[in-house]
């Protein structure tokens, strides 16, 4: 199967659109062939430009108006194609054909994004991730729009406007840029109980991922699954990663932003590159319509999550990643998702955020992509085919034929018929629906806290650490005392330990005895104290797939160690590149030219996940080259695995990484909290065995450093 032809129908759908420069003359945008574009015409060399230059007004005129706004949230992301595969009918729960069929292959086009920051901002900035899919089934486009993250901060799309301007840089000076650490995003917190379970996820390393490949995905709103006889059942969508889920430290994502402000886009775009397509199992969450209110949270409530352990998580299916866009702008950029792009077969649920969405997302197109014609754009027009009576507009492109665009009509011969349900033709689910008009939110919608309180709970030691950590830098940022002192007692509600822990880093003393707002969960419904899934700790954790490790190299280095690790770690996926101080070649202990993949000057340790310093023999340059110590010692404080040998072990000790045996340990291999050591030359394996375990085990939490906030230090002293 060639490149191209990975999502197979889309990508033939796509194919009339595509351009090609090989091999052709430069044209105006008429076909006329251009023979001289880099001057303009003028009235002598040095005279003035004359009106007539219709190369020059064409071309400027289309460069003035290449920009079209940026998404007034998700402005920045990164997407790619692909396909879903169904593991088994489910014929039993929903009607969608693309969920009925396991033979069928549907087209995807995913966008990732950060919400806050602008297009241009960085990659690893503490926010929330879109994981949004586009699934061209053959029955019609289903765009399932969610975050990687399984709540949402408020419970009613009418507040969104508020919440994203609090979020947002503030207004006088547009400062900050894609960051909560200020005090409009932390005073409206500080106002919005309901918001506290949201700001515990963001403050947790689920807001920092390691790649757009290592994170979950959440539908977050209760969704309906239709079966062909009409019965209906609630249910949540999730994303599972294959490769895990797994974050970055709050000290990585900060340095990498400058060093690398597209660290996550490149990622995904090199995974791709390299056949190392990103996967996620597809999975769902079910309840009959008669379990609704067997919780003691409400299905209805997007800030609540439904606790794997109590209603599990069926994976029913596959989607891979297997190639990048061809061109950002048309692709990734006017790629329009939509909440209400919905197949028969799957239905909404009165969830109060979903119901608002579903006017937000057509609307904000109309000024994204100029107009209501933005599902003929390329990259949004479904495999199905598509015939209706909606006529004219700006940009519209398709050529409808006939005399009657209306319905109904005889002249047409009452074409385009409505097609009945057993034809496909969407159905509403009859819900029945009765109430006063009101602008009331439930009672059961103002348990604020106890789901702050599981999520707390289900963090491991380390992970709340973090957690503290990061409220200390963004609160840090809060120069509104009373905003931090009223955070601090929102987070009371929480857990006392996690509020002194909190206030201990802002200044700010605990409360003590301020009525908690909102109400207690109904006792007597079904929960769970804690829930193990929340912990990225509980992750799988077996694989080294995609990990990059760095090869520290030098003038006289152990071609054999070199690749050893080289060939050991790539056999099971691993990204393995050589560094060296310049690029070019390195002279090996025994002759050869080892190929230098990148310099000293353009990488660090925040880009690997782990690092390998061979033997160079006695003279050993990379000892006084400060970066290479800060490299290694950088790695350590980040708790990543690092392997050295011979000469590499003492680099380890000038760069002071604790635990290091002393010399002469007779070319024993020694493993102290993932620092993987050996004096000698030969059980190349069982390093490589090790150095294989300790990156899959991602970090090693348990060695001797000092935590505080943003990250670990090492040891004084
Ligand atoms: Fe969005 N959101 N949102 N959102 N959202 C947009 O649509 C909105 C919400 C999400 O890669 C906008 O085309 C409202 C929840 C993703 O193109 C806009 C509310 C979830 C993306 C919009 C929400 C999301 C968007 C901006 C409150 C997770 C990026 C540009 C009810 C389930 C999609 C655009 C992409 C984008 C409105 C809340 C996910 C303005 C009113 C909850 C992944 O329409």
């Amino acid at each position: 199967m060639s490149e191209n032809q990975r999502d197979g129908k889309k990508n033939d759908d796509l194919e009339a659109f595509r351009e090609s420069p090989d091999g052709q003359y430069l044209t105006s945008n008429q076909g006329l062939r251009i023979n001289h574009t880099d001057d303009s015409l003028k009235a002598g060399e040095r005279g003035p430009t004359l009106l007539e230059d219709f190369h020059f007004r064409e071309k400027i005129m289309h460069f003035d108006h290449e920009r079209i706004p940026e998404r007034v949230v998700h402005a920045r992301g990164a997407a790619a194609h692909g396909v879903f595969h169904l593991y088994e009918p489910l014929t039993d729960l929903t009607k969608a054909g693309f969920l009925n069929d396991p033979s069928r292959e549907t087209p995807v086009f995913v966008r990732f994004s950060t919400v806050v920051g602008s297009r241009g901002s960085a990659d690893t900035a503490r926010d929330v991730r879109g994981f949004a899919t586009k699934f061209y089934t053959e029955e019609g486009i289903f765009d399932l729009v969610g975050n990687n993250i399984p709540i949402f901060f408020i419970q009613d799309a009418i507040k969104f406007p508020d919440l994203v301007h609090a979020l947002k840089p503030e207004q006088h000076n547009e400062i900050p840029q894609a960051a909560t650490a200020h005090n409009t995003a932390w005073d409206f917190f500080s106002l919005l109980p309901e918001s506290t379970a949201m700001v515990m996820w963001i403050m947790s390393d689920r807001a920092i991922p390691r790649s757009f490949r290592m994170m979950e995905g959440f539908g977050i709103h209760t969704f309906r699954l239709v079966n062909a006889e009409g019965k209906s059942r609630f249910v949540k969508f999730h994303w599972k990663p294959l490769l895990g889920a797994h974050s970055l430290l709050w000290d990585e994502a900060q340095e990498l932003a400058g060093r690398n402000a597209d660290w996550h886009r490149s990622d995904l775009w090199q995974a791709i590159e390299s056949g190392a397509y990103p996967e996620w199992e597809f999975g769902i969450q079910v309840l009959e319509e008669g379990q609704e209110f067997d919780f003691a949270f409400d299905l209805l409530d997007p800030t609540k999550l439904w606790p794997e352990e109590l209603i599990p998580v069926r994976r029913i299916g596959k989607m891979t990643l297997n190639r990048n866009p061809d061109n950002y702008f048309a692709e990734t950029e006017q790629v329009a998702f939509h909440p209400g792009h919905l197949v028969s077969g799957i239905d909404f649920s009165n969830d109060p955020l979903l119901q608002g969405r579903l006017f937000s997302y057509l609307d904000t197109q109309l000024t994204r992509l100029g107009g209501p014609n933005f599902a003929e754009i390329p990259i949004n027009r479904p495999i199905a085919p598509v015939h209706n009576n909606q006529r004219d507009g700006l940009h519209r492109t398709t050529i409808n034929t006939g005399t009657a665009p209306y319905s109904p009509n005889s002249l047409s011969g009452g074409c385009p018929m409505l097609a009945p349900e057993n034809a496909g033709g969407f159905v509403t689910y009859p819900e029945h629906v009765e109430g006063p008009k009101t602008r009331a939110r439930s009672e059961s919608f103002k348990d604020y806290f106890s789901q702050a309180t599981l999520f707390w709970k289900s963090l491991s030691p380390i992970e709340q650490e973090h957690l503290i950590a990061a409220t200390h830098f963004e609160l840090g940022k809060v120069t509104a005392l009373q905003v931090r002192e009223r955070m601090v007692e929102m987070f009371s509600y929480v857990d006392p330990e996690l509020a002194s822990r909190v206030a201990a880093g802002i200044g700010v003393q605990v409360p003590s005895g301020t009525p908690q707002p909102g109400v207690q969960p109904p006792s007597g419904k079904k929960t769970v104290e804690k829930s193990p899934a929340l912990s990225l700790e509980n992750q799988p954790s077996d694989s080294i797939a995609t990990r990059r490790v760095a090869v520290l190299a030098a003038p006289g280095v152990d071609a054999g160690q070199v690749s050893a690790v080289k060939n050991g770690l790539t056999a099971k996926g691993a990204v393995v590149e050589v560094i060296g101080q310049r690029l070019g070649t390195i002279q090996t202990n025994n002759g050869q030219e080892l190929e230098v993949d990148h310099s000293g000057l353009t990488v660090s340790s925040v880009m690997y996940d782990a690092v390998f310093v061979p033997d160079t023999g006695s003279a050993d340059e990379r000892a006084s080259d400060g970066s290479v110590l800060q490299f290694v010692a950088q790695a350590y404080k980040h708790g990543k695995t690092i392997a050295a040998a011979g000469t590499g072990v003492a680099l380890l000790r000038v760069a002071g990484i604790p635990g290091i045996p002393a010399p002469g340990s007779d070319g024993h291999i020694m493993d102290d909290a993932g620092v993987i050591t050996t004096d000698g030359r030969s059980d190349m394996k069982t390093l490589v065995d090790k150095l294989t375990a300790g990156i899959a085990q991602h970090r090693h939490w348990n060695r001797n450093v000092m935590l505080v906030p943003g990250g670990v230090v090492l040891p004084v002293g």
